[in-house]
């Protein structure tokens, strides 16, 4: 048997959770075209016959501004602890000399293996992409370096033939069966803040928590009660909106959405609330689960 934590790390937006949702064949952590998507390490477990894969997915590489973003950097950080293979992602489009700190880090890694996906090549040249190889070849010599494209489906069988091959010996770390490791609360609260993140601008969405305070679940139904948290009153009313069509919009698509991910009949309410600056609240962050470390 084979099994072994494969962890995906890099800069916010290169296209690590899109990667995880097809290496885990279900869309399980939430992406979207905005930077700082991802917030906390998820996990998707891959069962076959002879391996379990558990990916883990982290937040983009920042340098912090607040707490929030400092819990958000220790999950980053804590996928080089205790990684078997780490698939380091960076894109064509971005400039890939920031965060200096933490590739170093990845440098210094010992005995792990390190594939270098540099991803979106739809959007590249040829010659931009060689390029971009030696630019990482120079980098991270001792890593392997694969061009993909997430988007289009490129390269990503290859990716996952070579984590089989690289995945050591050893029994499965969770039950056979098992797809991750949150909770069913924790994608609903995610997929409610992808729409939050798609349908509001500038600084709204990234001041947003959501908290699922009802979820109960009967045959063919779930009915959930969910508060979006805001820090400040003026942001409360930006996102109920002009007698409250923008909240009524997120309730319809993350409905919509919800209902995809549990195949059951959705029953929604959603109440926004004001949780003066919880960013910065140490209590209110561990209350939120940044401080949870898997
Ligand atoms: N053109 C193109 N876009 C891609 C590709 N892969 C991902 N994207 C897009 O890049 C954007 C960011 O994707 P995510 O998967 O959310 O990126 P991430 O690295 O998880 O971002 P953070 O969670 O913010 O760190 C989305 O709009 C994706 O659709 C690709 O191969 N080509
Ligand atoms: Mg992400």
């Amino acid at each position: 048997m084979k099994s072994g934590f494969v962890n995906i790390v890099g800069n916010p937006n290169v296209g690590k959770s899109t990667l995880m949702n097809l290496l885990v064949g279900e869309r399980i952590s939430i992406a979207t075209f905005k930077a700082q998507t991802t917030r906390h390490r998820i996990m998707g477990i891959v069962n076959t016959d002879e391996e379990q894969i558990v990916f883990s997915d982290t937040p983009g590489v920042l340098k912090p501004n607040y707490k929030m973003q400092e819990a958000m950097l220790a999950f980053s950080e804590s996928a080089l602890q205790d990684a078997d293979v780490l698939l380091y992602v960076t894109d064509v489009v971005e400039r890939p000399d920031k965060n200096a700190d933490f590739l170093q880090h990845v440098r210094q890694l010992k005995g792990v293996p390190v594939l270098v996906l540099i991803n979106k090549i739809d959007l590249s040249d040829q010659a931009a992409l060689e390029a971009a190889v030696d630019y990482w070849h120079a980098l991270l010599p001792s890593a392997e370096i694969l061009p993909i494209s997430a988007k289009a489906r490129f390269g990503v069988d290859q990716v996952m033939a070579r984590i089989k091959e690289l995945l050591p010996e050893a029994p499965p770390y969770f039950d056979r069966d098992s797809l991750t490791d949150k909770p069913a609360r924790f994608f609903v609260s995610e997929i409610i803040r992808e729409k939050i993140l798609l349908y509001y601008d500038k600084e709204i969405p990234y001041s947003v928590e959501v908290v699922v305070e009802e979820f109960k679940e009967k045959e063919k139904s779930i009915h959930i009660r969910a508060i979006i948290y805001v820090e400040r009153d003026s942001q409360k009313g930006i996102i109920i909106g002009h007698q409250g069509t923008a909240l009524k919009r997120v309730g319809t698509e993350a409905r919509k959405a919800l209902e995809k991910f549990f195949d059951k009949r959705i029953f929604l309410e959603l109440f926004v609330k004001v949780d003066k600056d919880w960013r910065n609240n140490p209590r209110r962050l561990t209350a939120y689960g940044y401080n949870d470390r898997s």
